[in-house]
């Protein structure tokens, strides 16, 4: 039983192979590897971030995983050495071009190039805003509204019945990128149902622990009372807890620290006590995406929208969750 299995899927694995190569249907963009090996260009943001860093370590496991020869750039944060990236993958004819973009806006010019070279696109992670047509195949990743939504309906419920104000500051990810402005929104809606919540403060700390260590400390300084600081990734929760700590108090208890991601270091926080609630947002993409891959490649069909399920932790659960986790 097993053994007819395993060949019937070889069989539809080479026919497949075949009529990618032969039938003038799939895409022709691509050269392909040697050996006819699908070339995947991939085009990353950068390393903000314990999150990017498992991401990045996800696709390229991945690919080699699947047999896919993967030409990786890395844009350190940079829309326009993503756009060079991209652009020196059409260039040399991958089969399929995969990138998170930076920021939302910007792209048409560079995908309409895509396009017309015939080059699939898979947006990982992250969407964009255009107005030109069927410019990338599908889009795989979070749903960050959702995940907005859960930490601020944590925070919501936390204050239920309690009396009086209370000053939530906003970490804001990279200004324009799809996560910040999705995750702000989600956020804004989970916290409507309680009046008393106010954002005091919002600002951006690029999705890095640097930048949410800096912006905590001038915001620690300048607003007399802060009780809830809403991360929009654990690195900058994590830099805000520095800044907790550095000017005398204490992170989960005087100030309580929301944030999304569930990386090792922010669920280590977590079970510490020092971060209250994690919405998960899972960065292992790898394998599903070269799922993806493969069949555009081929020329198949796939779903315009792929959505990754993310869980959300508080202090047990995080304790509970910590040593089976694999970022
Ligand atoms: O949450 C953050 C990273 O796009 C989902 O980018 C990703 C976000 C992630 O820098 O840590
Ligand atoms: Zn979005």
């Amino acid at each position: 039983m097993k053994r007819t299995f395993a060949a019937v899927i070889g069989i539809a694995a080479v026919t497949a192979a075949v009529a990618a190569c032969g039938s003038g249907k799939a895409p022709e963009g691509g050269g392909g590897g040697a050996g006819g090996a699908t070339t995947l260009g991939f085009a990353q943001v950068g390393a903000e971030s314990g999150w990017r860093t498992a991401n990045t370590q996800s696709i390229k496991t991945a690919a080699q995983a699947a047999g896919i020869d993967l030409k990786f750039a890395d844009a350190n944060g940079e829309q326009e050495k993503q756009i060079s990236a991209i652009r020196s993958f059409i260039q040399q004819g991958v089969d399929v071009i995969a990138f998170s973009p930076v920021v939302r806006t910007g792209w048409d010019a560079v995908l309409l190039e895509a396009k017309n070279s015939k080059i699939p696109v898979i947006l990982t992670d992250r969407a964009i805003d255009t107005q030109e047509k069927d410019v990338y195949k599908t889009f795989i990743g979070a749903d960050f509204v959702e995940e907005g939504k859960r930490a601020g309906t944590w925070v919501a419920d936390q204050y239920a019945g309690a009396p009086g104000q209370v000053n939530i500051v906003q970490l804001e990810g990279t200004t324009g990128a799809d996560p910040a402005i999705d995750r702000d929104t989600g956020f804004k809606q989970g916290i409507s149902s309680n009046p008393n919540l106010r954002i005091v403060a919002s600002q951006t700390g690029d999705f890095t622990r640097s930048g949410g260590k800096q912006v905590m400390e001038a915001l620690l300084k300048s607003t007399p009372k802060i009780d809830v600081v809403f991360a929009q990734n654990d690195d900058m929760g994590l830099g805000a807890m520095e800044a907790i700590e550095a000017a005398g108090k204490v992170p989960g208890k005087d100030i309580k620290i929301v944030a999304v991601d569930a990386t090792h270091d922010g669920m280590q926080a977590l079970a510490d006590g020092k971060f209250n609630y994690i919405v998960e947002c899972n960065p292992l993409l790898g394998p599903k995406l070269m799922d993806l891959v493969k069949q555009v490649a081929a020329g198949e069909q796939v779903p315009a929208r792929v959505v990754v399920p993310d869980e959300a932790f508080d202090q047990q659960q995080a304790i509970k969750a910590l040593p089976g986790r694999q970022y």
